[in-house]
């Protein structure tokens, strides 16, 4: 299987996560924004990334990637079979992607993809906004709903972490960390599940990229 994406895109970030902890092989064909690579655009019709090919059946997006894996590989669950669980799941995996990867997009895109990847400025007064306006009250939010058992559904590792986690790395990539002081619970889940070994090694990798970028 062909998994097509960026590592430091929180989709695709939260894809690799999902295919670590199911022990699903696949390769890693590196695409950026806009790419042309013809296997890429034939897999993901809106160009955006992650996209798959699986022995021929091609599909785009991040959750229907995980979503059609779920079904193909059902052990571990990480989409729980229990109706409220799933449902809470299916929340937190959209409060990842269309909310909090959202407000970390405006900032992550405009301070540096726009400048570092793409060479032309970004709106960093909507960056700005991201940061200062939505990005407490997100912050706020997920500090009051992570449970004491650590995990956001139940007291395993499913999806709705994997999610939900991503985006903050591209916060961080921004400067922009969580204060251990204000945010106890965000701080103490996130490195938990951001250090499993699904994911910290693309991390790692992902660090040392920005680095690179960053100093240029
Ligand atoms: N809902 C999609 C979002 C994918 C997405 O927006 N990916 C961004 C990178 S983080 C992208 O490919 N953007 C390129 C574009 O919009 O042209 C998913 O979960 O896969």
């Amino acid at each position: 299987m062909i998994i097509y994406g960026s590592i430091v895109s929180p989709f695709v970030r939260k894809l690799l996560g999902y295919l670590g902890e199911k022990g699903i092989e696949f390769e890693l064909q590196g695409v950026g924004i806009g790419d042309p690579d013809p296997g890429f655009r034939a897999a993901s019709p809106l160009g955006k990334m992650p996209a798959m090919d699986d022995d021929g059946f091609l599909l785009a997006d991040s959750s229907a990637i995980i979503h059609y894996l779920e079904a193909r590989h059902p052990e571990p669950p990480l989409i729980p079979a229990d109706p409220q669980e799933r449902g809470r799941v299916i929340w937190w995996e959209e409060f990842g992607d269309t909310v909090f990867a959202a407000c970390g997009g405006k900032m992550f895109f405009n301070r540096i993809v726009s400048p570092k990847f793409l060479g032309r400025e970004g709106d960093l007064a909507a960056a700005a906004e991201a940061e200062t306006e939505e990005l407490p009250k997100l912050l706020a939010y997920l500090e009051s709903a992570i449970p004491a058992s650590g995990y956001l559904v139940g007291d395993r590792l499913t999806l709705a972490d994997l999610a939900a986690a991503s985006p903050l790395v591209n916060l961080r990539h921004c400067g922009s960390c969580i204060d251990a002081a204000t945010h106890p619970r965000i701080a103490a889940w996130s490195e938990a599940i951001l250090s499993r070994p699904s994911l910290a090694p693309w991390i790692a990798k992902e660090e040392r990229m920005m680095a690179k970028v960053l100093a240029a």
